[in-house]
């Protein structure tokens, strides 16, 4: 009996990551196919190395690529109709024998048979090509806890095109990006990988943002990493590599590259949002400034093909990308037995700390059974995608192993064209998704352009110097506990907010370890005033409260978490009536309000923070005001601020006197 589990360990530890088989079964119906090539092979690393065979070969491929135009090499599909996965962990020998040979046995005329594994993910899969296989028959055959069939979905790219006009990044205000960008960020270079039709690594906005593979020396024609890709120097096109098992030029600058014979641009674009240069005089400015993009080229004819995801991944956690950006949508849903990247993309996440970043989808969507009903059996572009693919994905944690994002537009509604989940809370957060400028200028909408808004917001969270340690639970967490509260229940009230995203996990960074706590300010339209929180107070009120009820603005100043030497603690108060905080330092003070005032107009809280006295030298003093309009008092950080009250609000706020002093601001 052909034993597939032993055959791959034995293959896995003689080719390392990748393994090769080419074995033809004697049954006419059957047949191991080469898998995609994927071999550790140095016999091109020095041209002195080759052999006369091999200089041949490769001059026929030099040949056959000069003849060839890029439409010629695209043409022809060649892509597998149906993905199996086996839990290469939970599987037991017996089942992937079996399944085999049932496989073997199992009648469909034409059918070709390749299969992908390497130790950077979890599963095998096994795809199937031209077969008239029945869909249904396979699964009823093979399908299992351990083995998952899936038809490949052809993915569309999530953009709706307007007509071009030029016009200021609204998409940026509306995620306080400005203010973020005032507040610095970490130094470290994160990379995005776009996984995408292309993006042009030559683009003005882009071409000193383009990842360099550093072991891989460009144009040479050789693989000077050994990971199956020559001249992957700045990502790959996974199709003409995988799939036309073009081995030399698939790499290369010109393949990599949109191809706009079919498309319009759209992964340039994409990748513009999340990183375009800032300060070049040109274009746009993009989310992260400081990210590099990985060019993940999955796309054929203007389409994207699903089933090369799992080269992508296996790329990406070799080259440690941390966020993967997938702004494309496939062909109509399916269930749950047939999500077979699940517990990829769970390892990808939670053990490789890569979040996979995806565009919610274009049709306008409630739910999976609208979405297949409006499907129906076709192939019509349909797909809940934000169900399927967050919801189902969840095994037994309690984060989601992806970033799904709905579009709003600059109402903080949702896009009409937007998919969006109802009662289901899988939209993971909503960004601008419309009218979004792009270089050169022009507009383009489509939750294609908001997946990037997150992917260069969780760029620039991860370029953060993070002193604890980042699983993927709190990078979901905070992301969506740091965005902004917004009325629309349909995509899960919750908008992108990258001011309080940064701001305050660059506080609890400072904060953690230390005796520090980050005070929070928000102001209030409603009640005409301030509230002030400390540490992860902060987030709540942030998640819970809609901005004209209380509106975040931003860290004032650092107080002390407990004692220490010369501190005193700084007592809170809470008024239902007044819907304000009122602190004090002054013991006196704070015996006086307890004594002489009911709790609906102010309610003891404790101790909230501890400070030195305001005559300290060399300290952060915090100063009070009085407000007799609005009945509050506020707390300026600084002369500046306060000299900036006393002269410009004197008629709102009058100056009390100093409170107390801090270290930091
Ligand atoms: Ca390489
Ligand atoms: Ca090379
Ligand atoms: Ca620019």
């Amino acid at each position: 009996m052909f034993n597939f589990k032993n055959f791959i360990l034995l293959i896995i530890l003689n080719f390392f990551f990748f393994f090769y088989i080419k074995k033809t079964f004697a049954t006419k119906d059957f047949v191991f196919s080469k898998i995609k090539e994927l071999k550790i092979d140095k016999r091109f690393d020095q041209e002195k190395l080759m052999n006369k065979d091999e200089k041949i070969e490769r001059q026929k491929y030099q040949r056959e690529v000069k003849k060839q135009s890029f439409e010629d090499l695209q043409n022809q599909e060649i892509i597998p109709d149906v993905i199996i996965s086996i839990d290469s962990e939970k599987a037991k020998d017996d089942d992937i024998d079996k399944l085999f040979n049932k496989l073997k046995s199992f009648k469909d005329e034409g059918k070709k048979i390749n299969y992908f594994s390497t130790d950077n993910l979890k599963s095998i899969y096994i795809y199937l090509y031209n077969g008239k296989s029945k869909l249904k028959e396979l699964k009823e055959q093979f399908s299992s806890e351990t083995v998952r069939i899936s038809p490949n979905r052809k993915l569309v790219k999530q953009y709706t095109p307007n007509d071009p006009y030029y016009s200021s990044q609204w998409n940026l205000n509306n995620i306080n990006w400005s203010r973020t960008m005032d507040i610095g960020f970490g130094g470290n270079q994160i990379t995005i990988g776009i996984i995408d039709n292309g993006v042009d690594v030559d683009d003005l906005e882009l071409s000193s943002k383009i990842w360099q593979n550093p072991n891989e020396v460009y144009g040479d024609l050789n693989d000077n990493d050994n990971n199956g890709y020559r001249d992957d120097k700045y990502g790959c096109n996974f199709y003409m590599r995988i799939n036309k098992n073009f081995e030399y030029i698939s790499c290369q600058k010109e393949y990599i590259k949109e191809n706009l014979s079919f498309d319009l641009k759209h992964g340039t674009y994409v990748a513009q949002v999340a990183a375009a240069k800032i300060n070049n005089l040109l274009g746009i400015a993009g989310v992260c400034p400081t990210c590099k993009i990985a060019v993940l080229n999955i796309s054929y004819l203007g389409e994207m093909d699903f089933s090369l995801l799992p080269y992508v991944f296996n790329y990406a956690i070799d080259k440690d990308f941390k966020v993967l950006n997938l702004s494309a949508l496939s062909i109509c849903p399916f269930g749950l037995d047939e999500d077979v990247y699940s517990s990829d993309i769970n390892n990808l996440i939670n053990i490789h700390g890569i979040m996979l970043v995806q565009a919610a989808g274009n049709y306008g969507n409630r739910t999976q059974s609208e979405c297949i009903s409006s499907c129906g059996s076709s192939n019509s572009y349909c797909y809940s995608n934000s169900r399927n693919q967050a919801y189902y994905y969840v095994e037994g944690k309690n984060v989601s192993n992806k970033i799904n994002v709905a579009s709003i537009n600059f109402n903080n509604q949702r896009s009409s064209f937007s998919n969006y989940d109802g009662s289901y809370s899988v939209i993971t957060v909503s960004a601008p998704g419309e009218y979004i400028p792009v270089y050169p200028y022009r507009t383009v909408s489509g939750t294609s352009f908001s997946a990037p808004m997150v992917s260069g917001a969780l760029g620039l969270y991860l370029s953060l110097n993070f002193p604890m340690s980042v699983n993927a639970g709190k990078i979901y967490n905070d992301l969506i506990h740091l965005s902004s509260y917004i009325s629309d229940a349909s995509i899960s009230r919750k908008k992108l907010d990258l001011f309080a995203l940064i701001s305050q996990t660059k506080a609890e960074n400072l904060n953690y370890g230390t005796s520090y706590i980050a005070v929070s300010r928000f102001w209030s339209d409603s009640y005409k005033g301030h509230l002030y929180s400390t540490g992860e107070e902060a987030k709540s009120i942030i998640r819970d409260y809609p901005p004209n009820i209380w509106r975040y603005e931003g860290i004032v100043y650092h107080a002390l978490k407990g004692s220490v030497p010369n501190s005193f603690p700084v007592y809170r108060f809470w008024s239902d009536t007044y819907k304000s905080h009122f602190y004090t330092q002054d013991e006196g003070e704070k015996n006086y309000v307890i004594n002489n005032y009911p709790i609906n107009i102010w309610r003891y809280e404790g101790i909230s923070f501890y400070a030195y006295l305001s005559n300290n030298e060399g300290k952060l003093k915090i100063y009070r005001f009085w407000s007799d309009v609005y009945k509050k008092h506020f707390y300026a950080a600084g002369e500046e601020e306060r000299d900036y009250v006393i002269n410009n609000l004197n008629h709102v706020w009058k100056y009390e006197h100093p409170a107390w002093s801090v270290d930091l601001r």
